[in-house]
């Protein structure tokens, strides 16, 4: 069964699924066993592994290391098209459509097509969308793309529709990594209501009662980074994974 398949059957026992994000970076070495364990025990469908920036050349012996320790599906989720490997189950690939910065619109898409091919890993094609979750994060600085103001609803509609129409398989809203606040209730319920497609929804999300106003809003998936690289406990993790 497919990757994508897998994810779709979670959201017909679950209304909203949580996947864990893994920075391959040299900064998580020192952690990364305990990080996966935590992830083991706490409630989470999948693991997402990816950074905006990996300062050294190890992205597949971490996810090697990673795949080796976990049940759950490892999906690459990548800052650039050098985050590869044939050890990863899938690969989301992104479109981060909020921007005009054709690099990340299909320059890196093109890059790395070939290789994702030759490394026979399923290619996850989803909308990526940057909103303005009031910190600066290291996706804009990197992608050098501008976030939407979280106020510009309809523009954030638009932007996501066009990600339908495109043929993406999910719409990816994103706050950065440790952004202040996450996605607004309001935009997901909006889109929640547009799309016929799955919303996931990442950055800032730390907490269960957030958790689950997101799910409450309509997403299906949320994404959880920061907080488990920042030490929370099993007993964290699980209360935000139950609140979906
Ligand atoms: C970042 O959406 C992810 O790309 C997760 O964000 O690190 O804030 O949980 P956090």
């Amino acid at each position: 069964m497919s990757i994508f398949s897998k994810l779709k059957e979670i959201l017909y026992v679950k209304r909203c699924g949580a996947l864990a994000l893994i920075d391959p970076d040299i900064k998580n070495d020192g952690t990364l066993a305990e990080i996966v364990e935590k992830i083991n025990q706490s409630g989470f469908d999948a693991i997402l592994v990816g950074g905006s920036l990996i300062l050294d050349n190890n992205f597949d012996n971490r996810i090697d290391f990673i795949k080796k320790n976990t049940k759950l599906p490892v999906i690459i989720f990548p800052g650039s098209s050098k985050q590869l490997s044939g050890k990863a189950d899938a690969i989301l690939f992104l479109s981060l459509l909020s921007g005009r910065n054709p690099q990340y619109l299909i320059g890196e898409h093109v890059e790395s097509a070939p290789v994702i091919y030759s490394l026979g890993l399923e290619p996850i094609p989803t909308g990526y969308i940057l909103l303005d979750g009031g910190s600066r994060t290291s996706v804009e600085i990197i992608s050098n793309t501008i976030p939407l103001p979280m106020n510009k609803v309809d523009i954030i509609l638009a932007h996501a529709l066009a990600g339908q129409y495109l043929g993406n398989k999910f719409i990816f809203l994103e706050c950065g990594s440790g952004a202040s606040n996450h996605a607004s209730t309001t935009i997901i319920e909006t889109l929640s209501e547009r799309l016929d497609i799955p919303i996931i929804v990442g950055g800032g999300i730390t907490d269960a009662s957030s958790a689950n106003a997101i799910a409450n809003a309509g997403a299906k998936f949320i994404v959880v980074g920061t907080h488990i690289e920042n030490g929370a406990s099993i007993e964290e993790l699980q209360e935000i994974t139950s609140s979906l």
